[in-house]
């Protein structure tokens, strides 16, 4: 095994051994099978937003290996390739629970997107957020037997999944109620000045303004 990899395993060990309090550590942690996925699990300026973009609006802050931020709520993000580095996965789902992490978003592309499904098996009891990355990686992320849980979101939705990961964590916390029935409310009255403006000037009036 690599030095690098073993390292990697070592830390996330030592930190299920440390038993953190909650405030220190990341309630979300974000995992993708390769940093290819990281336009779909990010989001991106040209394509949808993603799941760090949700994230991100809703207050919660990165924890990286240097920085610990001052925010309450925070999230994580590894590489983790069920194919190419399983003991990886093994690791990081095993130690989740004891890491702090409250909920898992597991993205993973190709036809052979198992992350999220064997992350979903090791880490079980706690809830992982399957995200196909691509629309052919569905069936290998829902797909799972009875017994064996995993809830998914469409192909590409990482923003969803990170919404649905904030709300499992609002039934312990209300602030987190209060961002989340904010961002609703952002989204509703989005699409009511949509419609008013639409109706007001007419489809063709709207639809050059929008385009220019
Ligand atoms: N993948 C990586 N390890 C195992 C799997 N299934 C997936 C990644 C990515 C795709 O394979 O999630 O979507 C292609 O990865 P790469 O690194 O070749 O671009």
């Amino acid at each position: 095994m690599s030095d690098t990899l073993t390292a990697v395993q070592d830390r996330l060990r030592e930190e299920a051994a440390a038993d953190r309090p909650a405030v220190e550590t990341p309630e979300v942690g974000i995992i993708m099978g390769s940093d290819s996925d990281l336009d779909v699990m990010m989001g991106s300026e040209t394509g949808r937003p993603g799941a760090y973009d949700a994230l991100t609006e809703l207050g919660f802050a990165e924890q990286t290996a240097d920085s610990s931020p001052d925010a309450r709520f925070t999230f994580e993000t590894y590489v983790v390739s069920a194919h190419r580095t399983p003991e990886l996965m093994y690791t990081y789902a095993e130690t989740a629970a004891d890491r702090g992490l409250d909920v898992i978003i597991a993205g993973a592309g190709g036809k052979s997107a198992d992350l999220p499904n064997m992350t979903a098996s090791i880490a079980y009891p706690l809830p992982v957020i399957g995200v196909p990355v691509q629309e052919k990686s569905v069936p290998s992320v829902i797909g799972m037997p009875q017994g064996a849980p995993l809830v998914a979101v469409d192909a590409g939705k990482s923003f969803n999944a990170a919404l649905s990961a904030v709300q499992m964590l609002a039934r312990e916390h209300e602030q987190l109620r209060d961002r989340l029935q904010e961002y609703h409310n952002g989204l509703q009255d989005s699409v009511a000045t949509t419609s008013q403006d639409l109706h007001s000037m007419g489809t063709e009036e709207f639809k050059q303004r929008r385009d220019s």
